[in-house]
């Protein structure tokens, strides 16, 4: 394995499905929020999908049966959720952290690894690009996330979780053991509540006796964990980021409630959706070869249809038409509209592109 020194973030969204609902719903803030099985106290039935930091407070967790959160919580709001919203939210967040041009892997719909190395090489400047990738998130998006920053993916990810919700957790190599001595066993991934509860029974409860030991000694106390712990104490796995992700298309969606053929709306929408798609591909200074758009009507099918140019281009009043070609005959289905996207593919930098740095890029 490379184990080259690297500074590699993690990023995940604080109480993402929750945060979204209250983000629509600011009257929500503050409340013990379950997102989940809105009929859920009249059928016992669904798990909770995720919930606020309040109701945390009170054990609820998710993947819990509905039942038994609101046993444990029983005035908590329910909050139904909303799907395509969610994607919707995740894509503009991953476009922001995408355009940072640095290595990145997008894990599920609320985390991402990123490889600072190439535009940082101290811990003390990689927290404060953490600071500037959080701000950036918040301004445009009004979602808060957590970021772990550490010299391998698994501690980056422990980071991040460390100090939940809307924090930065810089683990530089100098605090590694010191970091993993503040945990408990259970923290660490691979040793379940089972595992943690047996070496608790023999007098382990946390790693602070364990992070400066020989490989040896830890197979000798922990068994099959031992080599496990001694890798990740030593910042023995994974640090890099194999699949680096090129950016692959620009897109915008919306979903709203649309009415059957209510022209007006579909225009307006329309328009809007173009107009900040092309700003984004103007800005990052992309040519691009496709335009396709994305419609999914009332009943939910969802249809996609895409136009190729000859040539790559980035001419506005080219790409508009084509795009209220490809969604004209849609727009008067009886059905009607609930989410109209439009993406341009193909993409390929302009001449005048140059790679910006990250402070500059954001504050642009
Ligand atoms: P997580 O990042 O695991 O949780 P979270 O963002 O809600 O909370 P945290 O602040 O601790 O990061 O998952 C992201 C989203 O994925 C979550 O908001 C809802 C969804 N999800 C499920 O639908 N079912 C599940 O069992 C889990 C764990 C998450
Ligand atoms: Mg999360």
């Amino acid at each position: 394995m490379d184990y080259q020194p690297r500074i590699l973030a993690h990023l995940d969204l604080d109480m993402f499905y929750a945060s979204v609902e209250i983000r629509e719903n600011p009257e929500l803030k503050d409340k013990t929020l379950i997102v989940g099985n809105p009929n859920a106290r009249k059928t016992k039935k669904g798990v909770v999908l995720t919930c606020s930091y309040e109701a945390r407070k009170f054990g609820v967790r998710s993947g819990m049966p509905m039942n038994e959160a609101l046993q444990r919580c029983p005035d908590a709001v329910i909050s139904s959720s909303s799907r395509s919203k969610y994607s919707e939210i995740s894509n503009n967040i991953m476009s922001i952290l995408r355009d940072i041009d640095i290595p990145i892997k997008i894990t599920s719909i609320d985390e991402a690894y990123l490889d600072l190395t190439s535009i940082t090489q101290n811990y003390t400047e990689a927290g404060y690009i953490g600071k500037i990738m959080k701000e950036e998130i918040f301004k445009r998006e009004k979602i808060t996330c957590s970021i772990g920053i550490a010299p391998t993916l698994t501690i980056a990810k422990m980071a991040s979780d460390y100090n939940k919700p809307d924090a930065i957790t810089v683990v530089s190599p100098n605090l590694v053991h010191s970091f993993f001595s503040s945990l408990d066993l259970t923290k660490i991934p691979g040793i379940g509540k089972k595992s943690g509860l047996r070496f608790k029974s023999r007098g382990i409860e946390n790693c602070a006796t364990l992070v400066s030991k020989s490989r040896q000694d830890l197979v000798t106390i922990m068994g099959r964990y031992g080599n496990h712990l001694y890798d990740l104490f030593n910042c023995r796995t994974r640090n890099y980021i194999r699949n680096e992700r090129k950016r692959k298309s620009i897109s915008h969606e919306r979903t709203f409630h649309g009415k059957p053929g209510d022209m007006k709306t579909y225009d307006s929408i329309i328009s809007n959706l173009f107009e900040r798609t092309y700003q984004s591909l103007v800005n990052k200074k992309f040519l691009m070869k496709t335009v396709s758009v994305k419609l999914r009507f009332n009943d939910f099918e969802t249809i996609t249809r895409a136009k190729s140019l000859e040539q790559v281009s980035s001419e506005m009043d080219e790409l508009f038409i084509i795009v209220k070609e490809l969604t004209a005959e849609f727009l008067e289905d009886p059905r009607g509209l609930r989410l109209i996207g439009v993406s341009f593919s193909n993409l390929m930098r302009a001449p005048d592109y140059e790679p910006t740095p990250i402070s500059k890029y954001f504050y642009q």
